[in-house]
C-alpha cells in the first residue's frame, strides 16, 4: 500500500482517540496501555507491545495457557484420550465449550464428548497428585483401550510439583501405548498463546513422525492452524477435494491421532492461523524439508488467492486449470448474493477484536462486501502477527517467554526430503511467491486505523462512543456489553452457533449473517441499563490531597454526555 494512502474521511484521528482512551487510567496503567494502542502506518508498522502481561483488572478477553494447549491445539485430536490433571473446574471448561466439530472416520472413536479429569481434591494438593493420576490413566485405559493418552496439567500441578512427565513415562512403559505429559499450567505464560507453543512442542516430539506411510494422492498438503470451528475445516476440505488436492491432516480440526502421526509425509504445509501453530510449520521444515506458506480461506477473494497459490506451488497444468475452473464457478455462483449484500453493507464500519488471527482474517470477508475496518486488534498475538515476521529477530525474550521450552530441531538423517529443489524454490520466489512468511495485520489495514492489543472493556466502550461502528466482532466476554450499547456483536470465536464461514460456501453464510445483523431494526430500541439507573463512578485522588476517596455520582446518560462528540474527534 503506498504511503499516500489517504486516511478514510470518516475516521476520527486515531491519536486523539488513543488519548481519550488512556486518560481515565492511573499513570502506570496508562504508560503500559500506551504501548499497546497504535495509529496504524501500513508501510512502516509501529512497534506494538504484544504478548506482554495483562494489566490486572482491565477485563481482558484472554484465556490461560492450559486453555491454549488443552482446549485449542490438543482438544480437536478426537481419538487421543485427554485427561486434565487438576481440579474439576478446568476440565469442565475444556469440555465441548469450543465449537470444534469432529466426525470420526472409518468407525473411529471420539473422546471429545467426554470430560476426563483427575478431579484433584485437597488431599492431592497437600500430599501430591501423582498416585491419583496413575490411577486415572489406568482407569481410562481399562475402559477405553485408547491408542494414546495425553495428560494436561492445570495450575496446582505445577505449584505442588507433580511430575506428569515421569508418570507419563511410567504408564507408557506399563501400558505399551503412547502416554504424554504436558506442562501447560495456566500461569505458564501471559495468555493461551504459551499453551499453543507447549502443545506444538508436545505434538512434534510425541506424535508427528510415528507413521511414515504417505497417503496415496497426487497432491498432499496439511492445513496447519485450522480448528474446524463451526465446520470451517469441512468447507475447506470440500473445496480442495473439488480441486483435486488431498489433505493429509488438519491441525487440529476433525483430525485423528493416526493422521497427525503421518502428517510429515505431506508435500506441503499451509498455515491458516499463524499464531497458534507457526512453531510446527518451522520445525517440520527443518526436520523433514516441508516448505510452508500462509493461506487464508476466510473471504471469497482470499480463498481464490490461496487456491491459486496452492496450484502454483505444485506447478501442474492440470491442477492450475482445475483450480481456475472451480474459482470461476464458485465466484459466479456467489456473485448475485455478494452484490445484493454489498449494496446494503457498503461503507458500514466494523471493528474486530479477536484471538490471534481472526481479527486479521475476517477483514478480507468484510472487504468482500465493501465494509470498512476502523479498528482491530488481537487478544494475545505476538508482534509478528501485527508487524510481520520480519520483526522476529528484534522481539525481546522476556521472563514469561523464557518459561517455554524451545525445541532444538535438526534435519532427520533418514527422512529429510526437500519437496522442491533449490532452483524450483528460487523460481517460485522470483515469481512473487513467499515461503515461511506472514506479513501481519498492520500491513493490510488502512493508514490511521486504530490498532489495540488485548483491548479492555473501558477501551471498547470508548471506541463505540467515538467511532460508532455498525458492527463489532468479538467474543462472549464483550458481546452483551456491546449489544447493550445498541451495537450488534458477532462472535468470531464460536460464530454464535453459525458457520461454516470458510471457503466460498462459508463466505455466502457470512454475507447473509452480517446482512441480517446490520439490517435489523432492533438495535435502535435498545436502552442500556445505565441509561435507566444512576451510576456510581469513582475518581482516583492522591491520598495526600484528600482524607478520603473522592466520589462522583454520575447521573443517567452521563457516560454519553461525557464522551466527546465524534465530529470533534474527526
Ligand atoms: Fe488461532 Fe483459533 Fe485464533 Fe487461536 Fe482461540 Fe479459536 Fe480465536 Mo477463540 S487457534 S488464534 S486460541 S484461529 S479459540 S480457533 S477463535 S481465540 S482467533
Amino acid at each position: 500500500m503506498p504511503e499516500t494512502t489517504p486516511t478514510p474521511a470518516a475516521l476520527p484521528d486515531a491519536d486523539v482517540v488513543r488519548e481519550e482512551m488512556l486518560k481515565a487510567y492511573p499513570p502506570k496503567t496508562r504508560k503500559k496501555r500506551a504501548k499497546q494502542i497504535m495509529a496504524n502506518v501500513p508501510d512502516a508498522p509501529p512497534e506494538i507491545a504484544a504478548n506482554t502481561r495483562t494489566v490486572p483488572g482491565i477485563m481482558t478477553q484472554r484465556g490461560c495457557t492450559y486453555a491454549g494447549c488443552r482446549g485449542v491445539v490438543m482438544g480437536p485430536i478426537y481419538d487421543l484420550l485427554q485427561i486434565t490433571h487438576g481440579p474439576i473446574g478446568c476440565g469442565f471448561y475444556a469440555w465441548m465449550s469450543r465449537r470444534n466439530l469432529a466426525k470420526p472416520k472409518d468407525g473411529g472413536v471420539n473422546y471429545m464428548q467426554y470430560c476426563m479429569s483427575t478431579d484433584m481434591q485437597e488431599d492431592q494438593i497437600i500430599f501430591g497428585g501423582e498416585k491419583k493420576l496413575k490411577q486415572a490413566i489406568q482407569e481410562a485405559y481399562d475402559i477405553f483401550k485408547p491408542k494414546a493418552i495425553a495428560v494436561l496439567s492445570t495450575c496446582p500441578v505445577g505449584l505442588i510439583g507433580d511430575d506428569v512427565h515421569a508418570v507419563a513415562r511410567e504408564m507408557k512403559e506399563k501400558l505399551g501405548i503412547n502416554v504424554m505429559g504436558f506442562s501447560c499450567e495456566g500461569y505458564k505464560g501471559v495468555s493461551q498463546s504459551a499453551g499453543h507453543h507447549i502443545a506444538n512442542n508436545g505434538v512434534f516430539k510425541n506424535i508427528i513422525g510415528l507413521d511414515d506411510t504417505p497417503d496415496e494422492a497426487e497432491f498432499t498438503i496439511n492445513i496447519l492452524g485450522e480448528y474446524n470451528i463451526g465446520g470451517d475445516a469441512w468447507a475447506i476440505d470440500n473445496l480442495l477435494r473439488q480441486c483435486g488436492i488431498h489433505i493429509t491432516a488438519t491441525l487440529s480440526g476433525d483430525v485423528s491421532y493416526a493422521q497427525v502421526a503421518k502428517c510429515h509425509t505431506a508435500m506441503l504445509n499451509t498455515v491458516m492461523c499463524h499464531r497458534s501453530i507457526n512453531y510446527i510449520a518451522e520445525m517440520m521444515e527443518k526436520k523433514y524439508g516441508i516448505p510452508w506458506f500462509k493461506v487464508n480461506f476466510i473471504g471469497a477473494e482470499s480463498t481464490a488467492k490461496s487456491l491459486r497459490k496452492l496450484a502454483k506451488y505444485f506447478e501442474n497444468k492440470k491442477l492450475i486449470d482445475r483450480v481456475e475452473q472451480v474459482i470461476g464457478q464458485e465466484m459466479a455462483a456467489l456473485k448475485p448474493l455478494r452484490e445484493e449484500v454489498t449494496a446494503r453493507c457498503k461503507g458500514k464500519k466494523v471493528a474486530l477484536f479477536v484471538g490471534g488471527s481472526r481479527a486479521h482474517h475476517y477483514q478480507d470477508l468484510f472487504e468482500d462486501i465493501g465494509m470498512e475496518v476502523v479498528s482491530a486488534g488481537y487478544e494475545f498475538a505476538h508482534r509478528d502477527d501485527y508487524e510481520g515476521r520480519r520483526v522476529l529477530p528484534s522481539i525481546k525474550v522476556d521472563a514469561d517467554t523464557r518459561n517455554i521450552e524451545e525445541l532444538h530441531v535438526e534435519q532427520d538423517a533418514a527422512r529429510f526430503r526437500p519437496r522442491k529443489s533449490p532452483e524450483q524454490l528460487e523460481a517460485l520466489k522470483a515469481g512473487g511467491f513467499s515461503f515461511s512468511d506472514y506479513e501481519g495485520m498492520m500491513a493490510q489495514m488502512k493508514k490511521g486505523t486504530l490498532i489495540i492489543d488485548d483491548i479492555s472493556h473501558h477501551e471498547i466502550e470508548k471506541l463505540i462512543q467515538i467511532y460508532k461502528p455498525d458492527l463489532v466482532c468479538s467474543g462472549i466476554k464483550d458481546k452483551f456489553v456491546i449489544e447493550k450499547m445498541g451495537v450488534p456483536c458477532k462472535q468470531l470465536h464460536s460464530y454464535d452457533y453459525g458457520g461454516p464461514y470458510a471457503g466460498f460456501a462459508g463466505a455466502a453464510n457470512f454475507y447473509r449473517e452480517i446482512d441480517r445483523m446490520l439490517s435489523t431494526k432492533v438495535w435502535k430500541f435498545v436502552v442500556p441499563p445505565w441509561e435507566k439507573e444512576p451510576q456510581l463512578a469513582a475518581t482516583l485522588v492522591h491520598p495526600s490531597k484528600t482524607n478520603g476517596a473522592k466520589r462522583n455520582v454520575e447521573s443517567p446518560k452521563a457516560w454519553k454526555r461525557n464522551a466527546p462528540p465524534a465530529e470533534e474527534m474527526a
